[in-house]
């Protein structure tokens, strides 16, 4: 099959070089993109595909199946299942709550919510920063992966029996201590903008995001079952080796809801990023909270729904990852929001993929590995020219 997918490679520089592309920045390494894509096909995902807008310049690289049963090519313009992509949306339309008035990052959300959490130390802040201690309840709906997934694929939650699911086990630390992954905190950070706005959230990522920017790909489906219009279909690795995947494009991702149910497309991330790092979609002062850095392992940082990716060359750039059941996304742009990177492989639970689709970030923002001469011990490793250092953690938060 694979052999067959490889034919379906588009490389496509779809307009001329950028005129104005800050000097020092390396060009997107288009064919390192193309090598990481055939890796992740090697290694399971049925296809995969890449768009780096920079400068006004797209590029797309796009390999292998978006539909298994009918052996169609996946295509750059199909839509997915962005996962917790979407956590960046959530998080964006909050902060302009706060931008409007509505909302104080530092106030509890009970102040908002009464009687929804049981400790009144929980504010907002740690809701979008990680930080709040609220377990992660799709650890246990999860832990065997395929039948985990069938139980869930058509159900509806409410989200408050989502944040009960959470409650019945113990917190993971105390408010604000540490950062602690958790999709509890952005079902909670969903309630608070319904509650705000009196709207579904569905209205607000509509009215705030999707159409100021003429998102045309981007959609919040629940709890509906199907991805609108043209799109790759996702495919779950079962856990036993050798089982075959589980077509999981249709479901109503209800266990993620505000936390993870968004479907859009490489374009329309491209857009979304770009025009978030670039300050149109919040003030300035509220992109400054978005990116209070915490250390959230090797070489990351969390913000407000906001990751940071610091890369093996020096650059850091700033997103999301996804992984929704048949769908592995990566989701960044540069500080400046002038080059950003999406790129997706229908596949999940397939660390390996995973793994390899980060490298999808060094393509596109550290440009081609440089040979260096070898030195005296005869191996030293290719590397990339630092280009731009990284900021450190916001030196005056505080973790109360
Ligand atoms: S997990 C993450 C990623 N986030 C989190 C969220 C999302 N996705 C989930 O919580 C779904 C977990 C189940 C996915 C499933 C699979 O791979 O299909 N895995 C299993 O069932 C494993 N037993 C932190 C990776 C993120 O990057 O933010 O999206």
């Amino acid at each position: 099959m694979l052999g067959g997918t490889l034919a379906g490679t588009v490389l496509l520089p779809l307009l001329a070089a950028p005129a104005h592309a800050a000097p020092h920045e390396p060009a997107p390494d288009l064919a390192g993109l193309r090598g990481v894509l055939q890796t992740a096909l090697r290694q399971g995902a049925p296809g995969a595909t890449a768009r780096i807008d920079d400068h006004g310049t797209v590029s797309r690289v796009t390999l292998g199946i978006g539909d298994r049963r009918t052996g169609r090519a996946i295509d750059g313009a199909d839509r997915f299942r962005i996962g917790s992509v979407t956590k960046t949306f959530t998080a964006v339309v909050l902060l302009q709550l706060v931008d409007e008035k509505k909302l104080t990052l530092d106030a509890p959300v009970n102040r908002y919510l009464p009687g929804l959490l049981p400790d009144d130390r929980i504010t907002v802040r740690h809701v979008l920063g990680h930080r709040s201690g609220l377990y992660d309840y799709t650890n246990d709906m999860f832990t065997k992966s395929a039948p985990g997934f069938e139980a869930v694929r058509k159900k509806v939650f409410t989200p408050g029996e989502l944040v009960n699911l959470s409650l019945r086990r113990p917190r993971t630390n105390a408010p604000g201590a540490v950062y602690s992954y958790s999709n509890t905190n952005f079902v909670v950070a969903g309630m608070l903008i319904e509650k705000l706005t009196g709207n579904p959230v569905r209205t607000e990522y509509q009215n705030r995001i999707i159409e100021p920017l003429k998102l045309g790909d981007t959609f919040y489906v629940h709890p509906g079952m199907k991805i609108p219009g043209r799109h790759a279909r996702g495919y779950l690795t079962p856990d036993e080796t050798g089982a075959p995947l589980v077509d999981a494009t249709e479901q109503t991702v209800s266990w993620a809801q505000s936390a993870g149910a968004l479907v859009s497309s490489t374009r329309d991330l491209d857009t979304f990023l770009s025009a978030l790092l670039g300050g149109r979609l919040t003030s300035a002062a509220q992109l400054a909270q978005m990116e209070r850095w915490m250390p959230a392992g090797t070489g990351q940082a969390y913000g407000l729904g906001l990751r940071r990716q610091d890369l093996s060359c020096g650059v850091s750039v700033y997103g999301h990852t996804g992984a929704v059941q048949g769908f592995y996304t990566y989701a960044f742009a540069s500080k400046d929001g002038r080059r950003s990177l999406a790129a997706v492989a229908n596949t999940s639970n397939n660390g390996t993929v995973l793994k390899t689709m980060l490298r999808t970030l060094d393509s596109a923002f550290c440009g081609k590995a440089t040979k260096t001469p070898r030195g005296k011990t005869g191996n030293t490793p290719r590397r990339r020219a630092p280009v731009e250092r990284r900021e450190d953690v916001a030196p005056a938060l505080t973790l109360d």
